[in-house]
């Protein structure tokens, strides 16, 4: 527990704990993608998938999210399928996590709350889809997610499959590196771009194997710098759309979201929940694919970061 004190909010699962405390190999995975990011039931079964995906590369899953005000560490197989079709369950970013837990209210945790949880239970390593980034149209709307600030002050490794193009991808990686975040491709050059194994570009630094990664997170705790590192993992080749394909239906669901004037935290469900249904759940499946590729290569980096 990295913070005793904060202890009193968590319940982390035995098998978590145990683990954790004999300095075993955990990976956290966010519940967001599971309340507001993808459709019942595929949901739930994507979580269970994912976990197993987990364990199969050595490592133990904990998905976080909060329930009647507890922070969960770990849910149980009863707390998942509860969650997958839960009402009332608050979208939590830094900014709601205390009110969620203060006033004893469900909430499904966001990037940037999922690494405060795994930080304060001693989790090193996440899994997530796609990160929040700064969005199409900042010059007006000022929004850039939560997500970004967060990988710049916690400790936390978060494998993704880079960003979607619903967001401002150039400018995302200026960001990142304005707030001094390691954005490391695996085995490519390349920014991937959620469904798409390859955008217009470079990824700022690249590494190609799960130890490399574990001696870059090593040495960036031992110079002391903050904050967490962003792993880029592409999408298996085999599960891809290609970026010039799903352009039309990301300019549509842009143009959907203005017209009738979705802002603040609904802007990415609204984005992703349009473009399940105008994909056919083409998307779906490719989302389904990377997250499981991104829980093998995090599983495979807390066992590295064990030895
Ligand atoms: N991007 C995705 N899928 C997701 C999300 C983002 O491709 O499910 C979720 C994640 O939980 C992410 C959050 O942390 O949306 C970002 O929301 P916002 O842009 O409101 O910060
Ligand atoms: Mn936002």
């Amino acid at each position: 527990m990295k913070h005793d004190i904060a202890g009193r909010f968590l319940d982390i699962a035995p098998e978590v704990r145990a683990t954790l405390a004999a300095g075993g190999a955990v990976v956290a995975l966010e519940s967001t993608i599971i309340t507001h990011g993808m459709p019942h039931p595929q949901n739930v079964a994507t979580a269970r998938e994912v976990e197993a995906v987990v364990r199969e590369n050595g490592a133990v899953p904990a998905t976080i999210a909060i329930i009647e005000g507890r922070i969960k560490v770990g849910l149980s197989d009863a707390e998942l399928d509860w969650l997958g079709t839960a009402k009332d369950v608050m979208k939590l970013s830094r900014a709601d996590l205390p009110y969620a837990v203060a006033s004893g209210r469900h909430g499904a945790t966001t990037v940037a709350a999922t690494m405060i949880c795994a930080h304060l239970a001693g989790i090193r390593v996440f899994a997530t889809g796609g990160i929040g980034g700064v969005h199409q149209g900042v010059e007006d709307t000022m929004d850039i997610s939560a997500d970004l600030d967060e990988l710049a002050r916690t400790p936390v490794a978060v494998i993704c499959a880079g960003a979607k193009a619903i967001l401002d991808l150039p400018r995302t990686l200026e960001y990142l590196e304005t707030r001094g975040v390691p954005v490391v491709g695996y085995r490519t050059d390349r920014f991937p771009a959620f469904w798409s194994r390859t955008s217009e570009l470079s990824v700022p630094l690249r590494l190609d194997s799960p130890d490399a990664i574990a001696d870059l997170i090593r040495t960036k705790e031992v110079l002391g710098l903050d904050g967490g590192v962003l792993v880029a993992n592409p999408v298996p080749v085999t599960d891809e759309i290609p970026a010039d394909e799903m352009k039309s239906f990301i300019d549509a669901a842009l143009v959907e979201a203005k017209v009738r004037g979705v802002v603040g935290k609904a802007v990415t469900p609204f984005l992703l929940s349009h473009l399940f249904e105008k994909t056919a759940g083409r998307s779906l499946s490719t989302n389904i694919a990377l997250v499981k590729n991104n829980a093998a290569l995090a599983a495979q980096l807390a066992v590295s970061l064990t030895r």
